[in-house]
């Protein structure tokens, strides 16, 4: 990147600047995180890109690829991230509770899928979940629509999974990609690309920065990808927006996102207050107000049948996670005890 950038065009905001403190303001240098490796982090700044080593006690797996940290310029060196205005996560270890970091600070997620054998509903509303809970705005984008005869059947079943939802249906390689996709990208926006390995988001991706990162082609026999990309980057848009773009996922867990559920759910979860059982699982219980619906024509029964199993897996996520940080809790006293016991 040769041009010089504000820290404005970096999409830095009132909510960042209102978290430095006094005596950090003109000695501290603002960088956004473009990639997350195991010792350093690359970052952009005013003063173009510039690679921090962090402070002894952190670890690499707590930034994301969209943080706003605060650096010591002369050392090179992280002196601490600040808070986040959005982040992107999912369950992916259900053992040890622990949930990965996508992206942060994105105003969009891009939920990218193909129109072939890649599509389907019920991966698109864990993707869903998952932006709504985090307050990103969703928008489905359904690369490859030069496959098939009928992109308006994928169109017609991905708008069905929201109220307003953005659908856009694009043939990245040769579509004016920057057209169809210009309200998300314009100065100081950020959004994120997520989706299956193969389904074209590194396409786009070059497509948006006239870049040329590495694509790979796709087996025929099952639509699937072979993870091209490999690390999650963010990367300047010529329309003065950023884009993130993320390796392929396998599969979407969803851990601690019932708030994004519900909304991902309007029709269910709005009338579930009704229900005679406050507890009310939707199974044949007596006075079940969606039950009422779903007879009513109101409410599709396929979308109450996902809606259930996203729940149930997120309530155990969820839990899972919550016994995790009472070991770490119950853990750490004892590491605490034991080291007093020492020192007398
Ligand atoms: N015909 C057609 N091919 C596309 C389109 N978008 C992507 N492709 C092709 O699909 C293949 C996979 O594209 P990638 O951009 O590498 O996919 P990806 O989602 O980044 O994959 P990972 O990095 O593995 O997650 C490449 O051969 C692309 O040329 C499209 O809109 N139309
Ligand atoms: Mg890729």
């Amino acid at each position: 990147m040769t041009q010089t950038l504000t820290i404005a065009d970096l999409g830095w905001s009132a909510f960042y600047n209102s978290q430095l403190e006094i005596d950090e303001i003109g000695t501290v240098t603002p960088a956004r995180v473009s990639s997350v490796h195991r010792t350093r982090i690359a970052t952009f700044t005013e003063n173009g890109p510039v690679d921090l080593a962090l402070e002894a006690g952190l670890s690499t797996g707590e930034i994301a690829v969209g943080d706003w940290v605060l650096c010591d310029p002369d050392a090179a060196r992280m002196i601490r991230r600040l808070d986040r205005q959005s982040t992107l996560q999912r369950g992916s270890d259900y053992v040890h509770g622990d949930r990965q970091l996508i992206a942060s600070n994105v105003d969009t997620l891009f939920i990218t899928t193909s129109c072939n054998a890649d599509f389907n509903v019920a991966r698109l509303e864990r993707y869903l979940a998952l932006a709504h809970d985090a307050e990103v705005t969703p928008v489905i984008l359904l690369t490859k629509a030069d496959h098939t005869d009928d992109p308006d059947s994928y169109i017609t079943q991905a708008r069905a999974l929201g109220r307003n939802l953005e659908v856009i249906a694009l043939d990245a390689l040769h579509g004016d990609v920057s057209e169809a996709l210009g309200p998300w990208i314009g100065k100081g926006q950020t959004v994120a690309l997520a989706g299956s390995s193969g389904v074209g988001k590194t396409t786009l991706a070059n497509a948006l920065t006239g870049g040329h990162a590495a694509t790979q082609g796709i087996r025929e026999d099952d639509a699937r990808g072979r993870h091209t990309t490999t690390g999650r980057s963010l990367h300047r848009l010529p329309t003065g927006g950023w884009l993130i773009d993320t390796p392929g996922m396998r599969g979407l867990g969803v851990a601690d996102v019932a708030i994004g559920i519900a909304a991902t759910f309007p029709e269910i979860s709005e009338i579930e207050g009704n229900c005679h059982f406050r507890n009310c699982k939707h199974d044949g219980e007596p006075g079940c107000a969606v039950q009422a619906a779903v007879a009513a024509d109101e409410v599709d029964p396929e979308r109450l049948k996902r809606f259930k199993k996203l729940i149930r897996e997120d309530a155990m996520a969820t839990e899972t996670i919550a016994q995790a940080h009472a070991r770490g809790r119950k853990f750490g006293k004892i590491v605490k005890a034991a080291t007093k016991k020492k020192g007398r």
